[in-house]
């Protein structure tokens, strides 16, 4: 038999708790592949966000934190701060850092932080039900948008990287997806640039995966992955948006 994938050393190899389809698993494995592949993931510190990710440390094999709803960036400076010489991120979805926790992230990316972001875009909040995120399209239907989000009562989906990258302390900031083999490998390469620019020292970095939710998008995995590509990313453009300064 042919192994295509082998285990990384950078989970535990516990199964999953996430839906079928979920690519919440696809980013945890690029993450952790990063991770060993930089020869960190000893002196690595990983901040878990609420949502369905909640439980990451019990995937990640490398130490783990559970912080607050929306207050990984916050966790993660203390510890970077304390601990300069560990590899320190955070692991959010968009209710945990768009929403909630916008203030944290703002002001880490404001701070310079040496730490990395994998911040996760579902446009939903996926644990508690499928709420409208910060990150609903407009037209979208959530349960609380049920005939989908119209700009007059709740705006516009907030443009997460872009924001970020107008930041001084930000470094590097890229938006990436995991629909396709050659997204997948376009966000790996991400993951690693940003834990690269956080061991260079070069400031705050945060990479955004768009991701699934078949669960509450009320889609199939494989309709999922095309309403990544069709409606997600024609609103969220994929890309590098800062760079550090001297780097291409
Ligand atoms: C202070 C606080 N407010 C609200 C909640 C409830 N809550 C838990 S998870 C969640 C949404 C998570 O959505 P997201 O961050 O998008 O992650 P996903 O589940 O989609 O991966 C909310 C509102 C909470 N746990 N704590
Ligand atoms: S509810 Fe959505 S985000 Fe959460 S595990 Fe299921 S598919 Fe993934």
């Amino acid at each position: 038999m042919t192994v295509c994938l082998k285990p990384t050393a950078g989970l535990t190899g516990k199964p999953f708790h996430y839906c079928p389809g979920c690519t919440h698993g696809v980013i945890h494995r690029l993450v952790a592949e990063a991770l060993v592949e930089l020869g960190v993931l000893e002196r690595t510190v990983g901040i878990c966000p609420v949502g369905c990710a909640v439980f990451a440390y019990e995937y990640f094999n490398c130490d783990m934190i559970e912080a607050a709803h929306g207050r990984a960036p916050a966790v993660a400076t203390g510890v970077k701060r304390v601990l300069p010489d560990r590899v320190v991120f955070t692991y959010q979805g968009d209710g945990d850092l768009a929403a909630i926790g916008t203030a944290e992230v703002v002001h880490a990316a404001a701070r310079g932080e040496k730490i990395t972001t994998v911040f996760v875009n579902n446009a939903v909040y996926g644990m508690t039900g499928g709420q409208m995120a910060p990150t609903t399209l407009v037209g979208q239907k959530t349960t609380t948008t049920p005939f989908g989000r119209q700009v007059a009562e709740a705006g516009y989906p907030l443009k997460v990287a872009e924001m970020i990258a107008t930041i001084d302390g930000a470094a590097f900031v890229a938006r990436v997806a995991v629909n396709s083999p050659k997204n997948i490998l376009r966000a790996k390469q991400a993951i690693l640039r940003a834990f690269k620019v956080q061991l260079a020292g070069r400031g705050f970095s945060l990479v955004e995966v768009l991701s699934t939710c078949p669960t509450n998008w009320g889609l199939s995995p494989p309709e999922a992955l095309k309403w990544v590509e069709e409606k997600m990313i024609p609103v969220f453009p994929l890309g590098e948006f800062k760079v550090p300064e001297g780097e291409g």
